[in-house]
């Protein structure tokens, strides 16, 4: 017999802010699973990363964006015409900022991109565990000048402390209807997507300087073997310059050897399966303003 879907509160939510305050932190904590990848560098998240938030009456599907922010090169660009373009078919928008950073002032308004907007927008307060609760009240007072927020909310992501209130402010803003994607997937990015992002994310936590901003992920094999419960990745890291690559690979290959089993580690995870991972370091010179290479990574 066919039964009519189950009507539940179903809808989008941009997930979008400048660069740093904690947006794929939120992501994650949401899903109580970690998706998106995170780091204390800003312009970790290159992509729109989309995450998949179920209740029993509910279905959020949330936008992780890039930090909107002054980019300069083509790809900085490209990443924040990502978190721009995330806005246009949603049901709501949840405009996040850290509590720790000076506030806006004139001249440096960061909620000008939410101008001519006609979407609800939660104002998030986040890393509430940095400051003592009577600075709050200038904070709130502050952003409340600046733009109509539908509501504010102070949270900690990290803490998963105040989260359950965002889902309570977002649901009445969301249609009533089936769900859009099944309850049983946290995300629709590919296993090779979310691989090539974790080991990124590894090179954000374990190299300095420009090092992260000149590096790109791409998955060349994924290679299931069901009898030995083994699976082998081969995965390519580009780099700008030979000097990066040199780095990278570290004393007689120390740093490529760290990487890979930090990142191995969260692989292992995700799959939940042993991995076997194989890396190789090659150098695209000037990629991230190269457009044919930028294409090809998918920008
Ligand atoms: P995004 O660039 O906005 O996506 O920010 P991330 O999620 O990558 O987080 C940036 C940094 O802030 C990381 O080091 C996070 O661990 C940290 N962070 C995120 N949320 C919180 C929070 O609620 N409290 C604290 N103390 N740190 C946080
Ligand atoms: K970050
Ligand atoms: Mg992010």
């Amino acid at each position: 017999m066919n039964s009519s879907p189950e009507q539940v509160k179903s809808g989008v939510v941009a997930l979008i802010g400048p660069p740093n305050v904690g947006k794929s932190t939120l992501l994650n904590s949401l899903l109580g699973q970690k998706i998106s990848i995170v780091s204390p560098k800003p312009q970790t998240t290159r992509n729109r990363i989309l995450g998949i938030v179920n209740g029993p009456d509910y279905q959020i599907v949330m936008l992780d964006t890039p930090g909107i922010h002054r980019a300069r090169s083509p790809l900085n660009l490209e990443m924040v015409k990502i978190a721009l373009g995330s806005l246009a078919d949603v049901d709501a928008i949840i405009f996040m900022v850290d509590v720790t950073m000076p506030l806006p002032h004139t001249g440096n308004t960061p909620t000008s991109c939410l101008d001519g907007i006609d979407k609800p927008v939660l104002l998030l307060l986040n890393k509430m565990d940095l400051i003592d609760k009577e600075k709050l009240l200038p904070i709130i007072s502050t952003y409340k000048e600046l733009y109509p927020f539908h509501t504010i909310l102070p949270l900690s992501a990290k803490a998963s402390d105040g989260i359950d209130l965002v889902i309570q402010e977002l649901c009445p803003l969301l249609p009533t209807g089936p769900r859009l994607y099944p309850e049983d997937i946290p995300t629709d990015a590919t296993e090779r997507f979310i691989v090539a992002e974790i080991i990124r994310e590894k090179i954000f936590l374990q190299t300095g300087q420009e090092i992260p901003y000149s590096t790109a992920v791409t998955i060349e094999s994924f290679k299931e073997n069901t009898a030995k419960q083994l699976i082998t990745i081969h995965a390519t890291i580009y780099v700008e310059k030979d000097s990066q690559k040199g780095i990278i690979i570290g004393k007689h290959g120390s740093k490529l050897k760290q990487l890979g089993q930090a990142a191995r580690k969260d692989i292992e995870i995700l799959l939940d399966q042993h991995v076997l991972l194989k890396l190789w370091v090659k150098v695209q010179k000037d990629w991230t303003s190269d457009p044919r290479f930028l294409r090809e990574l998918g920008f």
